[in-house]
């Protein structure tokens, strides 16, 4: 194969050339990053407005977190979970204690965190609150995004993501999300948990009516049903607090992890839970060959070290709320509704203007990188390094585009 051409087009055809066409993404070929910016084949520079779907909340290339994996990368970057490693130990500590669980079990995607939390919720109904065996049931929201696995697919509301790949996992059941009414209906003997994104990221940066966490805390609690917190977007600082739950106050029983986790360098995740629930799993009932590596830890302990301070969080809340006044700003100008937290915002854009794909190639051609999800909403998520003027550049190029 050629040298992938110096200029966009050429790159782009090679690239469609040789992989399956699972994604329609921006003309835009990137090269190289840092902090909050990235530089094409051309050397066009790009604010990041999507930072990998928050899996970049400390932006491209941290100094700390290249550091501590350029340092793993000279002693040791794999032994697999049938021995231990000296990096192991602490990543799985510091996490345990940035969720005040008891335990962590670490794994590589974010869909792997949600299976695992799934076997887990699954047994733990079998073995401790005696659910018939294979009778668990979970409850999730219409609107949920958890990832493309086979059973996840199973219970997503959204017909390309499901559509034609079954057949589908039974034992979920689909509730109207941020309605607690349909959710306390939906709960039965067998339900072992629910399962929810504190905020849904993919269906539009959607918060749920406040209460309604509590409200689930509650219920869950009651009838000894896991809440289970996805966080794998909405987590690690990107709302302005460490996990978006506790802008609601709730504690979940389990917290899934994924994205950030990996410092933007590796894929990192993890569920995070008390001794009650994952101390359920036994030697070979659950496992991955890259789970808990060494290099995903070293990452993984300096990004806890990073938001231990809280200094993130901070940063997301005080630039979250510039982000969202200069957004409001817009509405009756082009924008139909501003949704979200933190440095983290669903617009819908008027449809009779542009549809969402429009607008992000729009915003390509102006610098500026983001992601449609569906119709004319976009999502803008920039890395929680950002700065104010960027920001103020960011918002100034949408009301252009409008
Ligand atoms: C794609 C968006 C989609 C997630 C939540 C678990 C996972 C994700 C809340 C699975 C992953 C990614 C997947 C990626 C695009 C992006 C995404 F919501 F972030 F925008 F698709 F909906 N829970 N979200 O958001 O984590 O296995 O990917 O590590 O599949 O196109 P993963």
């Amino acid at each position: 194969m050629t040298d992938l051409d110096s200029r966009t087009p050429g790159a782009l055809a090679d690239a469609e050339r040789w992989t399956a066409h699972n994604y329609h993404p921006l003309p835009v070929v990137i090269a190289d990053a840092e902090g909050a910016w990235v530089t094409d084949v051309d050397g066009k520079r790009y604010l990041d407005f999507l930072a990998g779907y928050s899996a970049l909340n400390f932006g491209h290339r941290h100094p700390g977190l290249i550091a501590a994996a350029h340092a793993q990368l000279d002693r040791l970057t794999l032994t697999s979970r049938a021995f231990v490693h000296d990096q192991f130990a602490t990543f799985c500590h510091s996490l345990a204690q940035l969720c005040g669980k008891d335990l962590v079990l670490p794994m590589n995607t974010g869909a792997e965190a949600v299976e695992t939390g799934i076997k887990v919720a699954r047994k733990w109904g079998y073995q401790v609150k005696g659910v018939p065996d294979g009778q668990a049931e979970i409850v999730v929201a219409a609107g949920n995004f958890h990832g493309r696995t086979t059973t996840i697919i199973s219970f997503s509301t959204d017909p390309e993501a499901r559509n034609d790949f079954g057949p589908y996992t039974p034992g979920f059941t689909i509730v109207p999300y941020g309605d607690l009414d349909a959710l306390t209906a939906a709960v039965g003997p067998n339900t072992v948990a629910v399962l929810l994104e504190p905020i849904q990221g993919e269906a539009g940066v959607l918060v749920p009516p406040t209460g309604y966490f509590a409200g689930v805390r509650t219920l869950c609690t009651a009838q000894n049903v896991l809440l289970i917190a996805d966080e794998i977007q909405s987590g690690l600082g990107r709302t302005g607090k460490t996990f978006a739950i506790e802008h609601e106050g709730v504690v979940p029983d389990m917290y899934l992890l994924g994205k950030a986790l990996g410092g933007g360098i590796v894929p990192v995740s993890a569920v995070a839970a008390d001794r009650a629930i994952l101390g359920v799993l036994k030697p070979g009932e659950h496992g991955s060959t890259f789970g808990g590596n060494p290099l995903a830890c070293a990452v993984g302990t300096e990004v806890v070290r990073l938001l231990e301070t809280g200094e993130f969080q901070q940063r997301s809340a005080d630039l979250g709320t510039r982000l969202h006044t200069q957004l409001n700003a817009l509405i009756g100008h082009g924008i139909d509704a501003v949704r979200g937290r933190g440095l983290w915002a669903g617009v819908d854009i008027d449809p009779a203007r542009l549809s969402g794909r429009q607008a992000v190639e729009r915003l390509a051609d102006r610098g500026i990188l983001a992601k449609d999800t569906h119709g004319s909403t976009i999502r803008l998520a920039p890395p929680l390094v950002v700065t104010p003027e960027e920001i103020d550049h960011a918002v100034a190029q949408l009301a252009a585009i409008l």
